[in-house]
């Protein structure tokens, strides 16, 4: 890892708030791209505080002093990350996570990347139950609606199973492609529930994304 991403990734992990966004300014003033800031950087700190969450090393308010690092830097970069590329409509998706969860920090960067590559997003937030989902794709006048759903827990993952119940029952089906992620969902996941694709980062979302479309 290159020091400057390495040094994004220790201010995630030691959280330090201001050190994470003076990092990142530093990091773009330097001419580093943003999607590379947060991927080669500031996630694989992120990723290591939940390894030491997990493994008892670190604590809650830990976890939320990281996660507050991390989204004052994307506030910083999200801005950069929308510059678009002024291609044509690529379509419309409906972006949320789901129910019981509240971790937006994935989600919110995806749904970024997906506007700055030409799709039209409406962000439904965090803890959205599916018949929110569900209304919100008979509501849209699209053709085609991309469902952009996130689950970081186990427990709010199997509330993608119940969605796709939900989308056959409704009998829109038809109009929907379904993409969802977080670091639970697999492809042998998406396959399991008869979803449409998943994505390892916010970069491949936009490519399987218009893969699916
Ligand atoms: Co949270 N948490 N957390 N957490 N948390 C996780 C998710 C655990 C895995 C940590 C662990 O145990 N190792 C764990 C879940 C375990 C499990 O279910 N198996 C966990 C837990 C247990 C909890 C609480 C229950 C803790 C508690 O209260 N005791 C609680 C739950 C609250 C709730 O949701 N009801 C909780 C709370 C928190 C916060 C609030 C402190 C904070 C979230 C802040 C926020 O989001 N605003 C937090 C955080 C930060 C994490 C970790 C450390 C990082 C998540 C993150 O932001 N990653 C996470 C550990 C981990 O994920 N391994 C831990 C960085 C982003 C950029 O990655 O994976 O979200 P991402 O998104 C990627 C990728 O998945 C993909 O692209 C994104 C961009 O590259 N992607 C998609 C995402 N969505 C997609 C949709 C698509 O269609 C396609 C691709």
């Amino acid at each position: 890892m290159s020091d400057i991403f390495k040094e994004l990734a220790d201010a995630v992990m030691t959280q330090n708030i201001n050190g994470t966004v003076e990092k990142t300014k530093e990091a773009l003033a330097n001419g580093t791209p943003a999607l590379d800031i947060i991927q080669k950087g500031l996630s694989e700190g992120m990723k290591v505080v939940g390894e030491r969450f997990e493994t008892g090393e670190l604590f809650l308010p830990q976890i939320m002093m990281s996660a507050k690092a991390m989204s004052g830097a994307m506030e910083i970069l999200e801005p950069e990350l929308a510059k678009g590329d002024g291609s044509e409509s690529a379509g419309y998706c409906i972006s949320f996570v789901q129910a019981g969860d509240i971790h937006d920090i994935g989600n919110r960067l995806v749904s970024t990347m997906l506007g700055a590559n030409g799709f039209t997003v409406k962000v439904l937030g965090v803890d959205i139950e599916n018949e929110v989902v569900v209304d919100e794709v008979k509501k849209a006048g699209a053709d085609k609606v991309l469902l952009v759903g996130s689950a970081l827990m186990t427990t709010s993952m199997l509330g993608q199973k119940d969605l796709m119940v939900m989308i056959n029952e409704e009998g829109i089906r038809a109009k929907v492609k379904c993409m969802f992620g977080g670091a639970p969902v697999s492809q042998s996941w998406i396959d399991e529930i008869g979803a449409d694709g998943t994505a390892e980062n916010a970069a491949d979302a936009v490519v399987v994304a218009k893969k699916i479309m």
